[in-house]
């Protein structure tokens, strides 16, 4: 008995000390990104690669993460914020103008993407263009019949197959929920005027009627496990579990989706710069940006990694849907003061 005691409290003392070895005198890069938004193997091969640490936390909605980054002590060199909030934070000060001589791969990044980008970022001066998507409807093909999804639009959440069941969940997000409500209503995402807004009101009272709840992060379980029946998703996220379940849908709806554009900006704050410019840098990589993409079923707005990607990713319309389609999505903008109509509707429906 006490020989095993001694033992055990060689291997503890053996195992502390291999980890103080480890990670002492190692720079560390503070990274802040959404969930299942990156191929952990990329992020080892970074640290082993510059023999650095990477502390990696996630969030799963901007508002999330602006509450985080704006009252946390704990700082972040890098965050991932989508266009809007890349505005918003450019607002605050908070960002660094970025240096592009340091990154030798910026290149890689596709011109149409980039000229998009400035509707947030003025002069790509801030920010780099790290994944596109779209929101569209994820459910489970065991209880949702299939000519309810024939039906093909954001309407789906109305059926009164789904009265009173508890099945459907919405993104914990204003900008999604209302903006949904508007597409479906024939609005621009962007609209705010009073039309739109009691419009995209009285569709979401209707919907609501089969919401459970608002959140982003908990459909990726609860679909594949039958909790909750259909969400609205980001269409990565789905395509992640639907590559490993059958049984397990998505739909771009008719009218057309949500369209953002999420990017890497650096703190003002950040401090470890250089390690930062290496790691933006590292992401740019078409090798890597294509790894990237395929592992979180993301478009990518790296133009040499869409190059090398197969073809069933290029040609998945759930992921580079075809033109027509697109010209239904409605990008989502900085909307300043007038997100507030926006909010006070969502915080309305959320306290029904
Ligand atoms: C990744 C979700 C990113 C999409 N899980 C939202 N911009």
């Amino acid at each position: 008995m006490k020989q095993r005691i001694i033992a055990l409290v060689i291997m503890i003392f053996a195992f502390a000390l291999v980890l103080t070895g480890c990670s002492k005198g190692k720079e560390t890069l503070y990274i802040f990104n959404w969930s299942d938004y990156i191929d952990p193997t990329i992020v080892s091969e970074f640290e082993q690669a510059n023999n650095c640490r990477i502390k990696y936390s996630t969030f799963d909605s901007n508002e999330n993460m602006l509450t985080k980054v704006k009252s946390t002590t704990e700082s972040f060199d890098l965050i991932f914020p989508s266009g809007d909030h890349v505005s918003i934070l450019q607002e605050l000060g908070m960002l660094e103008e970025l240096d592009k001589s340091k990154l030798m791969n910026y290149g890689n990044l596709d011109p149409q993407l980039l000229a998009k980008a400035t509707s947030f970022d003025l002069g790509n001066k801030v920010s780099i263009p790290y994944a596109w998507g779209l929101t569209g409807l994820m459910y489970n093909k065991e209880y949702v019949p299939e000519e309810i999804v024939a039906s093909g639009g954001w309407n789906i959440l109305a059926d009164s197959f789904f009265d009173g069941k508890n099945k459907i969940t919405m993104l914990d997000d204003a900008r999604e929920v209302i903006g949904a409500a508007l597409i479906y209503s024939g609005y621009s995402l962007n609209d705010t005027s009073e039309a739109a807004m009691t419009a995209a009101h009285e569709v979401l009272k209707v919907w609501d009627r089969n919401i459970t709840q608002f959140d982003s992060d908990s459909y990726k379980n609860e679909v594949p496990d039958g909790t909750t029946w259909i969400a609205q998703a980001y269409n990565g996220d789905a395509l992640q579990q639907i590559s490993e379940n059958a049984n397990l849908g998505f739909i771009l709806p008719k009218e057309g989706a949500a369209m953002w554009m999420d990017n890497i900006v650096m703190l003002k704050s950040s401090k470890n710069k250089e390690l930062a410019y290496k790691f933006i840098d590292f992401m740019l990589d078409a090798e890597i940006a294509k790894r990237n993409a395929e592992y979180t079923q993301y478009a990518t707005p790296n133009q040499a990694a869409l190059q090398l990607l197969e073809e069933d990713f290029v040609n998945n319309l759930l992921i580079n849907p075809d033109d027509t389609y697109l010209q239904k999505c409605h990008m989502i903008e900085y909307l300043g003061d007038r997100v507030k109509s926006i909010d006070q509707i969502y915080e309305a429906i959320k306290l029904n």
